[in-house]
């Protein structure tokens, strides 16, 4: 029987926690002997995405197609992790149901981390260059962001520890990819 690929999908502000949270389930699923990736955002906008920026339509385009990356690994077998701010509600339910459609099992996590608490971490000083006005268009300053209405996984980073987030989170996929 071959391995069970999946697409764990990662939402949530800059600073909130989802390379950490992608990093820690990535260790957990080797460990476990589970053939997984990382898609990272910030990553990926330097090779395949790195025609695009940070519009309205350009971030529809790099979740279009991250979406449709992960999912082809994923019907190779790899639990591919996807880590991007993906703002729009509308956008992650196209990956969803893309998924879906291909029988590609999908999970929405949802990095609950609050604006205030992203601010205080700002581990880039992104937040600092947005709030004076020298970067424009930043999510959650002067772009939108959409939380999920039904994410399966709300990791509170904020409140928990990462390793009970990281815990949190390696229990659902595994439960996920060993139906
Ligand atoms: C949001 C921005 C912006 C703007 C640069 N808005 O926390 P980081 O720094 O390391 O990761 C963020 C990354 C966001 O890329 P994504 O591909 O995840 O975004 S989206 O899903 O919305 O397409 C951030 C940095 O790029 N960054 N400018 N204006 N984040």
């Amino acid at each position: 029987l071959g391995q069970r690929g999946a697409v764990i999908w990662m939402t949530g502000l800059s600073g909130s926690g989802k390379s950490t949270m992608a990093v820690g389930l990535d260790a957990h699923l080797y460990e476990a002997g589970k053939p997984s990736f990382i898609l990272d955002g910030d990553n990926l906008r330097h090779g395949l995405c790195c025609d695009l920026g940070f519009s309205s339509e350009d971030r529809h385009e790099n979740i279009r197609r991250t979406g449709e990356v992960a999912k082809l690994m994923a019907q190779s077998g790899i639990i591919v992790i996807c880590s991007l701010i993906s703002p729009f509600d509308e956008d992650r339910r196209k990956v969803r149901e893309s998924c879906l459609r291909d029988a590609v099992p999908f999970a929405e996590v949802f990095i609950a981390a609050s604006l205030n608490v992203c601010e205080q971490r700002d581990p880039k000083g992104l937040y600092a260059k947005a709030r004076s006005g020298a970067l424009k268009g930043f999510t959650g300053i002067d772009s939108p962001y959409e939380p999920p209405q039904a994410a399966e996984v709300i990791l509170q980073t904020g409140v928990n520890s990462p390793e009970a987030c990281i815990q949190q989170l390696v229990a659902h996929v595994l439960a996920l990819t060993s139906l």
